[in-house]
């Protein structure tokens, strides 16, 4: 009888203790453990998160701009207006190319493309011609015209290709 009884006391006090022990111990284990663990993760994922970041898209955007950039040749053209036409009466480019038009003018003329959103001031005989520029983005052939009084109607147009 008294053995059982110690023996049960025993293995309570064992069952207790493991039980301390087991909710004691694991508490601060866990904590620290934890806490390193995120602290580690946070170190870990901050700096590669910000670096391909910055080391990553920032060069790509950069070198694809000037990728971009660079293919699109710049083509430079020097146009006369006169009564009633243009000089030359055709300008061909490539897709992406960025165009220059120079506008001299004789009489009283200015120089439109409505698709590219081009359009020069009306310039008088003798003054400063006038550069205008635009980026070719899209295929096709556009009427360039003057669109003083009836200077268009009367044939005062040209013929932009875009290839
Ligand atoms: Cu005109």
């Amino acid at each position: 009888m008294n053995k059982n009884v110690i023996t049960g006391i025993v293995i309570a006090v064992v069952i207790v203790l493991g039980l301390w022990f087991y909710f004691k111990s694991p508490a601060p284990i866990n904590a620290p453990v934890n806490t390193n663990a995120l602290e580690d993760m946070n170190m870990d994922d901050m700096q590669p998160t910000t670096t391909p970041t910055q080391s990553g898209q920032n060069p790509g955007t950069t070198v694809d701009l000037s990728l971009s950039a660079n293919t699109g040749t710049v083509k430079s053209f020097n146009v006369t207006g006169s009564n009633f036409k243009f000089d030359p009466s055709e300008i061909r480019v490539k897709k992406g190319d960025t165009v220059k038009i120079t506008l001299a003018s004789s009489g009283m003329h200015d120089f439109r493309i409505d698709e590219f959103n081009v359009k020069t001031n009306v310039l008088k005989t003798g003054d400063a011609p006038q550069t205008v520029q635009f980026v070719a983005d899209k295929t096709g052939t556009f009427e360039y015209y003057c669109s003083v009084g009836n200077h268009r109607a009367m044939g005062m147009v040209g013929k932009l290709i875009v290839e």
